[in-house]
């Protein structure tokens, strides 16, 4: 067996590695494995489309053995298991593997093992892409080539791959994390890490809010004195969860000055100067969700030692991620809006709260345990002028919203965004900002996304 607990460079020449999932995860270990030599086997319950295509790779490009469509006994053959993020630990198999005594480390640990560069962990419930974005902006100098990982759709295992095969000294990984990831985890750790914010999410998976959180701050776990914490202090779970850490931590927030940068008359200053690092008005995204996730990659940045001036410049040229309150096209004076992406209820609240004109909002998919009478004082708040449900939870999400606004439930995505197109009055927004999963329906947010702005364009040919 391998000893997941030494932090130095974990030697898996000729050592039996099974590969959990076949997803992108899995299929960027196994090659990863492969190439250092190991004996890799991938298997993965499903055979769908996704899952076939990659074992086709493994086998034909690599010469890795895999099976699809389910997980037989050869996965306990094994001195190690990489697991996928989207397999609990509360799974059949991974208790079956603990009483086997077999280690058990999630991809992105076991990429970490073979990688000296710097790692900047970003974590919380909502934003992680958005600032891994901003910050790969910021990161792109001569000294330092920052490059993005992990949960922001890039497997940390494909990266730290190619900088095997092509190593430079400038790497700076900035690791999106999410709390799948974190379950197991044993020796990795970030120089820095980024904690956006935390709100009720993945309780399908976590069950309770506790659990959730307490696997957030497993991002900390092998922090060193000179580790540093960069986190949202207006978070309130946030800042009762960092009060006594013996790290280096420095907050950010939009309504004190106690981190590096405050906001005074519409300016960003940076901490006892009067330099002013923005204006607010240069920034491209709007929302105050947004004005976080700038100020947590600016902090992160000023820490790193990089000047204003070239914080200011990335800062002032990013444009945004697809599928985060995505701007598609106006028809007849009403814009179409794709914020897929949101799927727990903060990250509609904040989509409600970015717009002040009369709003059609699209909830629906599959629920992830979220309470949605928690949006209803927030639709009674601002512009939401009709709820169209859809999907596996239109019902329940229905009932939850009651008579606070006009509401109707659809089967799909198609007709409930065919039916916002019927009502909708000039001057009014159509968001698609789902609060639910897109399992139900689609493969992933992304294609759920695509799907809507597809409908979109149609609408507008007619
Ligand atoms: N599987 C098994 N056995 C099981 C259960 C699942 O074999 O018992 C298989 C499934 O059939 C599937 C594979 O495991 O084929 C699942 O892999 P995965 O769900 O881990 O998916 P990947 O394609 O590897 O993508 C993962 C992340 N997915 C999840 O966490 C669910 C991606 O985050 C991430 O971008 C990618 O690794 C690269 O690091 C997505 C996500 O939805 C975007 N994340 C959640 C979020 O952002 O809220 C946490
Ligand atoms: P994550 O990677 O954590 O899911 P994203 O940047 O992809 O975060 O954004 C996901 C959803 O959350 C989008 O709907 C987006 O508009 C919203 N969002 C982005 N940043 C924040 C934030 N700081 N607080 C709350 N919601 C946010």
């Amino acid at each position: 067996m391998i000893n997941i607990n030494k932090s130095t460079k974990i030697n898996i020449r000729d050592k039996k590695i099974t590969v959990i999932g076949l997803g992108v995860s899995g299929k960027a270990a196994s090659i990863l494995a492969n190439h250092l030599g190991a004996i890799v086997f991938a298997s993965d319950l499903n055979s769908n489309d996704e899952v076939n295509l990659n074992a086709m790779e493994l086998i034909h490009d690599h010469h890795i053995s895999t099976e699809t469509g389910l997980h037989s006994q050869k996965i306990y053959n094994s001195d190690l298991w990489v697991l996928s993020p989207g397999i609990s630990i509360d799974s059949k198999i991974v208790k079956i593997a603990y009483k086997k005594n077999i280690p058990i480390v999630s991809e992105i640990e076991f990429a970490s093992w073979y990688t000296k560069s710097p790692i900047i962990g970003i974590t919380g419930s909502n934003g992680k892409t958005t600032t891994t974005h901003i910050l790969h902006k910021i990161f792109q100098t001569s000294e330092i080539k920052g490059v993005m990982a992990g949960n922001v759709g890039i497997p940390f295992s494909e990266c730290v791959l190619n900088e095997i095969l092509k190593p430079t000294k400038k790497l700076l990984y900035l690791l999106e994390v999410s709390s799948f990831q974190l379950e197991f985890i044993s020796t990795l750790r970030p120089i820095i890490a980024i904690f956006t914010n935390i709100s009720e999410d993945h309780l399908d998976r976590h069950i309770s809010m506790q659990r959730y959180i307490n696997m957030k701050m497993r991002l900390i776990k092998n922090f060193k004195k000179t580790s540093t914490v960069i986190y949202n202090e207006d978070d309130i779970i946030l800042k009762s969860s960092f009060k006594n850490i013996p790290f280096r931590k420095i907050p950010f927030s939009i309504k004190t000055s106690n981190g590096s940068f405050s906001i005074k008359d519409g300016l960003v200053y940076h901490k006892g100067t009067k330099d002013i690092l923005i204006d607010l008005q240069d920034l491209n995204l709007s929302g105050e969700h947004n004005l976080y996730n700038y100020l947590a990659a600016a902090t992160c940045a000023k820490l790193y030692g990089l000047k204003n001036k070239r914080i200011n410049t990335a800062l002032k040229t990013f444009d945004g991620v697809p599928h985060r309150l995505e701007y598609i096209l106006t028809i007849d004076g009403v814009d179409y809006i794709n914020d897929s992406k949101a799927t727990n209820i903060i990250s509609v609240i904040v989509a409600i709260k970015t717009y002040t004109r009369p709003l059609i909002l699209i909830l629906g998919g599959y629920n992830k345990g979220a309470d949605f009478r928690l949006l209803l004082s927030h639709i009674k708040s601002n512009s939401v002028k009709t709820i169209i449900t859809y999907g596996e939870a239109g019902e329940q999400i229905k009932t939850a919203i009651g008579d606070a606004v006009r509401s109707i439930k659809k089967v799909d995505l198609n007709s409930a965004v065919k039916t916002a197109h019927l009502i909708a009055q000039p001057g009014d927004i159509v968001l698609l900002s789902p609060g639910c999963a897109s399992f139900d329906q689609f493969s992933n947010f992304e294609a759920r996304g695509d799907f809507f702005k597809s409908i979109v364009r149609g609408l507008s040919s007619l």
